[in-house]
């Protein structure tokens, strides 16, 4: 059965890939599982139908015959399990991919999104210039952390797992700040690559 996500209808982002149904739409495209996308305005996301799906109003939801998810990592947990090529076969190495999920959601994602959203909205505020190297070093702390476990390392356990997914799509938030520059491992030409090459698959499926 072809499952339905949801998505911005229009995205603030104007198209960066910075919503959250991204990484659903990666974990989808990685293992080859055709898709649709319902768009929703602000409007819809606030109605009782969308509200039945998802209990904050937001996105992505995802939806497969009886089943109904809403929570990105949910969802790419859910995906990963019922395709290869997201979760190691071994149980100590898919214990420890499901852990770099948990990690990049609970740890790095929200110095991230605390971050992105004083760039982006608190910039008028009088306190904003006394407030942002307070973010700022909270983020470059969870950074400086993972670049030191990453280091020469392609991937954060092994192969490419749903765990470097979700990191990846939590450090794409990031990109504008510049702030991923100063850690080479995290942004640099072999991590880079071996994202390039991911994305690869995701961009010619997307084409066709
Ligand atoms: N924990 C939830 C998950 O992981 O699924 C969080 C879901 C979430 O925050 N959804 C956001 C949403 O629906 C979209 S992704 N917001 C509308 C609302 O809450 O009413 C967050 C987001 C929004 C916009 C940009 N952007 O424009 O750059 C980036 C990310």
């Amino acid at each position: 059965m072809t499952p339905t996500i949801t998505a911005f209808e229009r995205s603030p982002d104007g198209g960066k890939g910075l919503a959250r149904d991204m990484r659903v739409r990666w974990a989808l495209e990685e293992v080859g599982q055709p898709y649709d996308v319902r768009l929703l305005s602000f409007k819809a996301m606030k109605e009782p139908a969308h509200l039945a799906l998802h209990p904050f109003g937001q996105i992505p939801t995802y939806e497969e015959g009886d089943l109904a998810l809403f929570e990105s990592g949910a969802i790419v947990f859910h995906i990963a399990e019922r395709h290869a090529g997201l979760l190691p076969d071994d149980a100590n190495g898919r214990a420890r991919a499901i852990t770099w999920m948990f990690a990049a959601l609970s740890t790095m994602e929200p110095p991230i999104i605390d971050l992105a959203i004083a760039r982006l909205m608190e910039r008028d505020e009088a306190w904003y210039e006394q407030r942002l190297p307070l973010v700022e070093e909270r983020a470059r702390i969870r950074l400086g952390e993972l670049s030191a476990r990453l280091g020469d390392a392609e991937w954060l356990d092994g192969p490419f797992s749903a765990g470097d997914l979700m990191m990846v799509s939590v450090l794409l938030r990031l990109k504008a700040s510049g702030l991923l520059d100063q850690y080479p491992n995290l942004s640099g030409p072999a991590y880079r690559r071996a994202f390039e090459a991911q994305l690869a698959v995701f961009t010619a499926a997307s084409r066709t």
